[in-house]
């Protein structure tokens, strides 16, 4: 008798370990960042330099913004640091309601749990849209697979644009033309020396891509070779499902693809808006990428 309670007894104490063992994982992981905000140039591909502000891990400028990355049920807790002699604000589209003011030289601290997967922008929403068009728009990416992935963030830069705004003048927003076009803050030939950018696998791989334009322009990507199916849209969430090989993407919008080639071979990726595939004028030099498929 004493036996068998003390085995029931046992067996309930398994199950509750279990049960919060189940909930533990379930609750994720606490992922700890910081961002600070650079103010310094952007080299084009020409050699062109236009002055920018960027997200990145360290006070180190480097041209393209941090990509934080999160499996479903996780945490972020991040400090955002602005290095810059200006005021910056810090907002994630869809998941904050309002955002965060960062006086010059200061910091601000956030902490946020991620419960669905996709894709979400952060940037600044300050003096909208000149700070996020300066370059301050970077991508999280909340994943529930551990499949290879790859990332673009997809912007325009009018090199005009850039010069009047930092000196304090204004520009018209009807009056947007841009002529260097970039994804990670490399045109082509230089978003394939990009690895987290560039798609490389073997027939049969699963092989994410996380998009964000966080851009000005629309953008619609070309596929050469394979279809993609859509695992998340931010605009379009009765899109996700669908297998094809173009996908128009809206500034401040996201998207989650699956490639599985079927094939090997090298085949380009690209947009179909013609200029975005250029650099000053200057064709293929913009957003232009090929995929590489081993057998
Ligand atoms: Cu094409």
């Amino acid at each position: 008798m004493i036996h068998n309670r003390l085995c029931s007894g046992l067996k309930v104490m398994l199950v509750v370990l279990v049960f919060s063992g189940l909930l533990e994982d379930a609750k994720g992981i606490t992922l700890v960042e910081k961002l600070y905000i650079n103010r310094d140039s952007m080299e084009m591909v020409t050699g062109d330099k236009l002055p920018y502000l960027v997200f990145n891990r360290s006070t180190n400028f480097e041209q393209q913004n941090a990509v934080l990355e999160l499996a479903v049920g996780d945490t972020l807790d991040l400090w955002i640091i602005n290095t810059d002699t200006a005021t910056h604000g810090f907002q994630i589209k869809s998941i904050m309601g309002t955002s965060l003011s960062i006086p010059a030289g200061d910091s601000v601290h956030l902490v946020q749990e991620f419960s669905n997967e996709g894709v979400y922008i952060y940037h600044d929403p300050q003096q909208y849209p000149y700070n996020l068009y300066l370059g301050l728009g970077g991508m999280i990416y909340v994943k529930n697979h551990l499949h290879e992935r790859f990332y673009w963030n997809m912007k325009e830069h009018a090199s005009n644009w850039n010069t009047t705004l930092v000196n304090g003048g204004t520009v018209s927003l009807n009056n947007y033309k841009p002529d260097y076009f970039t994804i990670n803050g490399n045109s082509h030939p230089d978003i394939n020396a990009d690895s987290t950018a560039r798609i490389e696998g073997n027939v049969g791989d699963t092989l994410i891509l996380c998009i964000a334009n966080t851009g000005r322009g629309i953008h619609s990507i070309h596929f050469h070779g394979y279809h993609a199916e859509i695992l998340y849209s931010s605009k379009h969430s009765h899109h996700v499902g669908r297998s094809k090989d173009t996908f128009p993407i809206y500034p401040m919008e996201t998207l989650e693809l699956r490639l599985v080639p079927d094939k090997p071979g090298e085949y380009p990726v690209h947009d179909h808006n013609l200029v975005a595939i250029s650099a000053n004028s200057i064709y293929p030099n913009g957003m232009f990428s090929t995929i590489l498929i081993a057998p």
